[in-house]
């Protein structure tokens, strides 16, 4: 095992450490001095990017549940347009092709401006293949057995926990948190396989998203696979699944006919969850409809990394292909999570975006893969 000295030698990520005891030393908790005060304030801010190793900001903001669904809505999955599935879609083992062809990236009235979600510009894309699902942790089980890969979290001893899946037990040994996120605590011993800590585990859980992954673990394991991460631009396509100029993957109404289309949080977050959409925690990878392409979750369950740096400043250009800019701090993660809530992260829209550092880890994120055909 490498010590976290060595680690901070190694990885060219690592530029947010300082020396000293590597107690100290394992999640950086400072409010990030690079980033604007205002990029998460008011009713949009949700510490989406505090979860990181290299600094942190976040705010809080409150609004009353709206509880109106059963956990029975997400049983049968609806057949509506976002279940729809166009012809030319073919299908390759877990992945589908989307096909060629150009969209409208980013939006014109953007949710959360300060995330850089627009302006709306025209982009082309070539086909591409992509994983119908978010990685499971089966998938990683996979790839780690094959390899004997060790994740990033696993080699800093620590990652992000939600604290509203945590015991009391482990609470109590925690004295750190996020200071603007504070339901972001840094529990020793969490990684993919132990997504709350020592004493929890996936085995009940295999065909749900793997966390605890970083970038740098995320693409380590689409390579391995043949694969790569797709680009934001990819992402955000595949995510539209069709559809024009929507919010959602599959339109722009949250819930048509009082059914989920993804897996996000009810009620008052953070302290009460009412599960409406049938979890409160991840759901199983292949549950919720699938969009006009095929693929299930894009936005909710888990965060999904993208390959591009962070950069909140667009061109309108008409662009083909484009990889992001060419260097950065952060990368683009994509989709929310089962954490999002309008009142604090309105960030489970397909135009949606926030970033984190490519060592970071935490339980509301992972990714998928993509290849060429
Ligand atoms: C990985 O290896 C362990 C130990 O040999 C085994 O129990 C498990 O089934 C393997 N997982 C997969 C997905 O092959
Ligand atoms: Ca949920
Ligand atoms: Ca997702």
């Amino acid at each position: 095992m490498l010590s976290r000295n060595t680690l901070v030698i190694l990885c060219l990520y690592c530029y947010g450490f300082a020396s000293g005891d590597p107690a100290e030393q394992s999640l950086v908790l400072e409010p990030d001095s690079t980033t604007s005060p205002t990029a998460e304030t008011g009713s949009t801010g949700c510490g989406c990017r505090s979860p990181k190793r290299s600094g942190g900001s976040a705010d809080s903001g409150r609004e009353p549940p709206t509880a109106k669904y059963s956990a029975e809505t997400n049983q049968h999955a609806p057949q509506t347009e976002g279940a729809r599935r166009p012809e030319h879609a073919g299908t390759s083992g877990e992945m589908v092709l989307i096909p060629a062809g150009q969209f409208l990236m980013g939006t014109d009235n953007p949710g959360i401006p300060q995330d850089g979600e627009g302006p709306q510009r025209r982009v082309h894309l070539s086909a591409f293949l992509m994983d119908i699902h978010e990685v499971s942790n089966l998938d990683f089980e996979k790839f780690v057995n094959a390899t004997g890969y060790v994740t990033e979290a696993e080699m800093f001893g620590d990652s992000f926990v939600f604290e509203g899946l945590l015991s009391e037990t482990v609470k109590s040994q925690i004295s750190q948190a996020v200071a603007l996120a504070p339901w972001w605590l840094p529990v020793k011993g969490a990684n993919w396989k132990h997504p709350e800590g020592p004493n929890s585990h996936i085995v009940d859980r295999l065909d749900h998203p793997v966390l605890h992954v970083s970038w740098n673990d995320a693409t380590a394991y689409c390579s391995w696979a043949g694969k790569r991460l797709p680009t934001e631009a990819e992402w955000e396509y595949a995510c539209r699944g069709g559809l024009q100029d929507r919010l959602f993957p599959w339109g722009n109404k949250l819930n048509p006919k009082g059914q989920h289309y993804a897996n996000l949080w009810q009620g008052q977050f953070p302290a009460h969850n009412t599960g409406e959409d049938g979890y409160v925690k991840t759901s199983p990878v292949m549950s919720f409809p699938v969009n006009g392409y095929g693929l299930h979750n894009m936005v909710g369950n888990a965060w999904e990394w993208t390959a591009d740096w962070w950069n909140v400043h667009h061109t309108t250009d008409e662009l083909h292909n484009p990889t992001g800019p060419s260097t950065g701090q952060d990368r683009v993660k994509k989709g929310g999570s089962y954490m999002c809530h309008k009142s604090y992260c309105y960030r489970y829209r397909c135009a949606a975006r926030s970033q984190n550092t490519p060592d970071s880890s935490s339980s509301n994120l992972g990714f998928r893969c993509v290849s060429d055909p």
